[in-house]
């Protein structure tokens, strides 16, 4: 299985590669890390880097580019290179940077995620600090839902840091039910979304900094691929 992280900036998106490899390793997985993202150096063992063939430092000197067209002409360039970037195991981890507009909207991103072999779906981890209050809660969603449709490939959504924090899904939909107007309406409908970006009803809670939760993510992974008539 190809598994593509994809998500909001810091929201622990290198710590998950790095500790759900070593999770699978201890499994008996043979499970494999890919660095994508041009602008930072893998803190896990890798068994390829796109820094191998570009590095976003070097094109913002080179092209004289800011941080942000820098990284997209940096996968432009790496896009040249993927064959070097695909490796095969039990399980394929792929780490792409925060800048997610990259891997949703260039050209270059959409050319490396195709190339990219099937068995293939998302890991979208996103901070539980932050979707803490339905508004935010909902905004993950739907964010996740965006690149469900960009990448046309199955996405769960992630709850990380969850040693800090643990959204509640049963609270934030009561909350919804107390609040009034267009707003609370929109937000109430929107949370079908649940339905199709994660498992229905049931929240993803995962720690990468203490290696929690990764059997319930292991099952729902597997559980998305068998949903999705892929493996069965
Ligand atoms: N408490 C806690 N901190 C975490 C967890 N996962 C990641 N972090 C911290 O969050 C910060 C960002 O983690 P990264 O793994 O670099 O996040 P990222 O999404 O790869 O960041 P970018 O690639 O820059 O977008 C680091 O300080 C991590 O140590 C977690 O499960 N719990
Ligand atoms: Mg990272």
């Amino acid at each position: 299985m190809n598994i593509i992280v994809i998500g909001p900036a810091a929201s622990g998106k290198s710590a998950f590669v790095k500790s759900f490899k070593e999770f699978l390793i201890g499994k008996g997985y043979n499970a494999k890390a890919v660095n994508l993202d041009p602008a930072t150096p893998p803190i896990y063992k890798f068994e390829a880097d796109i820094r191998k063939f570009v590095k976003t430092e070097d094109v913002m000197q080179k092209y004289k580019l800011g941080i942000n067209g820098a990284l997209i002409k940096a996968v432009e360039i790496a896009s040249d290179y993927i064959e070097k970037l695909i490796v095969q195991g039990d399980f394929v981890l792929f780490d792409t940077p925060g800048q997610m507009e990259l891997f949703i909207y260039s050209r270059a991103g959409e050319t490396v995620i195709n190339h990219i072999p099937d068995f293939k779906c998302c890991i979208f981890p996103v901070d539980s600090k932050i979707a803490l209050n339905p508004e935010n809660f909902v905004s993950v969603l739907i964010q996740n839902v965006v690149v469900s449709l960009r990448t046309s490939l199955p996405t769960l959504t992630v709850f990380n840091k969850s040693d800090l924090a643990k959204p509640n899904l049963g609270e934030i939909m009561e909350e919804l039910k107390s609040k009034s107007g267009v707003l609370a309406e929109l937000l109430e409908k929107s949370l079908f979304f649940f339905e199709y970006t994660s498992l229905p009803y049931r929240q993803i809670n995962i720690s990468a900094l203490n290696k929690m939760g990764f059997e319930d993510l292991l099952n729902a992974i597997n559980e998305l691929f068998c949903s999705c008539g892929d493996i069965s």
